[in-house]
């Protein structure tokens, strides 16, 4: 058994950030290395979150810790063929980034209080109420496996104008590394 490794984490505008994933038939080994490599992926980038396709795997699945370190001990989690089942009428907004769109951040509104079904590691069903940072969290990573960036919900200028500084920055960093 070797060590947990760091996946590659896609840059927008890439097609596989754009695409629907397929639910997860299949737990077993495979999966529980995806995960661990996610969560050691997503503490190093540092992020609070991290959605299968952004590493390139087209599955639903999900981590997330949106623990504060100042806060105590982490909270790993890892949702598979996670559904949102219950959205509170009350909205938020909060400021959101975007491994996959680094350096970028802008206001999202979105159902303050979630609740969400999925399946753990170990084969059971599970749900939980999520409200503040994790349901603005959880909520972004489910949309990642719909193929949805928060940038979609900004006005079409200033997604553009986001998506030409994210070509840019891949132009630069493929010049980097040739
Ligand atoms: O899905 C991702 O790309 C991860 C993303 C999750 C997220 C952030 C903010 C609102 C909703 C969802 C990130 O983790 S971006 C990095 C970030 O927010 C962060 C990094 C270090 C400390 C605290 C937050
Ligand atoms: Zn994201």
């Amino acid at each position: 058994m070797t060590g947990m490794a760091l996946r590659d984490i896609l840059i927008h505008p890439d097609p596989r950030l754009k695409k629907v994933t397929s639910p997860v038939t299949d737990i077993g080994p495979e999966l529980e290395r995806l995960a661990d490599d996610m969560l050691e992926t997503m503490y190093n980038a540092p992020g609070i979150g991290l959605a299968a396709p952004q590493v390139g795997v087209m599955t639903r699945m999900l981590v997330m810790d949106c623990i504060k370190s100042e806060e105590g001990a982490p909270r790993p989690m890892v949702l598979i063929n996670p559904r949102v089942t219950w959205v509170s009428d009350e909205m938020n907004t909060y400021e959101e980034g975007c491994l996959s769109i680094p350096e970028q951040y802008a206001d999202v509104e979105r159902p303050a209080e979630v609740k969400v079904s999925w399946t753990g590691l170990d084969g059971a069903e599970q749900s939980e109420h999520f409200s503040g940072l994790w349901a603005t969290c959880v909520q972004h990573e489910i949309d990642h496996l719909d193929g949805k960036l928060f940038i979609d919900y900004l006005r079409p200028l200033k997604r553009q104008m986001i998506t030409r500084k994210m070509v840019k920055l891949k132009r630069e960093r493929a010049r980097e590394r040739a």
